[in-house]
């Protein structure tokens, strides 16, 4: 089947949306094709407008760890949604589900529930700043905290997928005060944090970053973060809005044993709904108003139909197992991935995987950072989402995009996708490489 319906609504909402769409990286400028307008998606799998199915590996960029459509969380969205949509005053499920956050993760004491990863991030950081007095954020290259103007500052995701340096609109003046520095380099940490005279309110960090392909952190440099950061009074900040309840219940700094000050969350926590969080010690949080001075406020936070998605998905995580089942899929996935990759194309691919996120990466490797994510041949990769796309499975339209596994996702889904990998794997043995 072809495309055709969606080519026509894309030229068709690229007259009333710019770009035709809402979010750039959908535009899937970076793999030379256009966006498959998505009719309805289940399980497993996302149908489209033109009656194609995919096998769907971006899991809406994260959210959907449990599929499309889980019973549990769309009967309790209809619930919900029989009560009301908007209250814009509290209801009890924004406790209940605040009660599930802090349970899950013990550096999270308070919490607070905004609309967006977005929001959350750039919250946090305000709060950071309120807490210490102190101006200066610090980020790692090719880490993405969201869009808010202090983090446009070689920013990964969209960012990077369109090359785009910096943002016009954003103020020289506010930028001055956000320095990136590489991720994973001790030696440049150390030298940054020890400089008094910065005035450094936080360090934010993806603790696996997803945003520049995944790059798994080095244990000892986020220990020797930890440790400067809390001998300089600096706040230390997880980005989990991605992996927030992917990497298990704890997210991130659960499996590395790492404590940060706030965390902030998204993505899975919405069950597939509008949320973001920020959250971690009482200390801290009690500065947001209304109870300090650190202003912060939104009509739709703490939705009730976005909690009640958040309530229900977090309840079919903590059932026994589910962690252990879903890095069990996903390690078999990807050994099997390696297999292909070693077999067809030795030495040109790198995979990265912690849990059940992945990028394989169309370079030889290591990847540890944003300039040996750089490397990757990013034609070669949009000829591979091509024919993956062609046969039936629906990945990131960016190599510098994670790769999701869902508990939706069954063998025979799985074994597809391997199945595809090794025709194109094959075809591009054949191709000379594009660079
Ligand atoms: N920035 C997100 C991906 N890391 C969202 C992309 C989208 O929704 O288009």
């Amino acid at each position: 089947m072809g495309t055709e319906t969606s080519k026509t609504l894309f030229s068709k909402a690229q007259t009333v949306i710019p770009g035709g769409v809402n979010s750039p990286v959908r535009a899937c400028r970076a793999v030379g094709t256009t966006p498959l307008f998505v009719d309805r998606a289940a399980g497993a799998k996302i149908y489209d407008v033109d009656g194609n199915v995919y096998v769907d590996f971006v899991c809406s960029w994260g959210p959907m760890i449990l599929g499309h459509g889980h019973p549990a969380v769309t009967a309790a969205i209809r619930a919900a949604l029989e009560k009301g949509t908007s209250f814009g005053a509290p209801c009890p499920s924004e406790i209940e589900l605040a009660e599930l956050v802090v349970a899950a993760l013990p550096s999270v004491e308070k919490v607070r529930f905004v609309s967006s990863g977005t929001e959350a991030t750039m919250s946090a950081i305000r709060l950071a700043r309120g807490y210490t007095g102190k101006n200066v954020v610090v980020k790692f290259d090719g880490c993405y905290h969201g869009h808010a103007d202090s983090f446009l500052v070689k920013a990964g995701s969209g960012v990077i997928t369109l090359g785009i340096p910096g943002s016009p609109g954003v103020p020289a003046d506010i930028v001055k005060n956000t320095m990136s520095i590489p991720y994973n380099d001790i030696a440049t940490l150390e030298k940054t944090l020890a400089d008094d005279r910065l005035g450094i309110a936080c360090v934010i960090m993806e603790p696996v970053a997803g945003n520049m392909g995944v790059v798994p952190p080095d244990l000892a440099f986020m220990r020797m973060l930890r440790e400067l950061t809390a001998a300089k009074g600096i706040v230390l900040i997880f980005d989990e809005v991605i992996t927030g309840f992917r990497l298990g219940l704890g997210g991130a700094q659960a499996r590395f044993g790492i404590t940060p000050d706030l965390t902030c969350l998204g993505k899975i926590l919405g069950g597939g709904l509008p949320v973001g969080a920020y959250g971690g010690k009482a200390a801290i949080m009690d500065q947001i108003a209304p109870d300090g001075p650190v202003y912060q406020a939104g009509t739709l936070s703490g939705n009730p139909l976005a909690m009640a998605a958040g309530i229900a998905t977090l309840k079919v995580l903590k059932e026994p197992g589910f962690y252990d089942r879903l890095e069990d899929k996903a390690a078999t996935f990807a050994g099997a991935l390696a297999k292909l990759a070693d077999t067809y194309l030795p030495g040109q691919t790198t995979l990265n995987r912690v849990g059940s996120m992945m990028t394989n990466f169309f370079t030889a490797g290591p990847v540890t950072d944003f300039t040996s994510a750089m490397r990757a041949d990013t034609a070669r990769y949009a000829a591979f989402f091509r024919d993956m796309q062609a046969q039936g499975i629906w990945l990131a339209p960016s190599q510098f995009e994670a790769a999701f596994i869902s508990a939706a996702q069954s063998p025979a889904d799985l074994n597809l996708a391997l199945d595809k990998t090794e025709w194109s794997f094959k075809k591009m043995a054949n191709r000379p490489k594009s660079r």
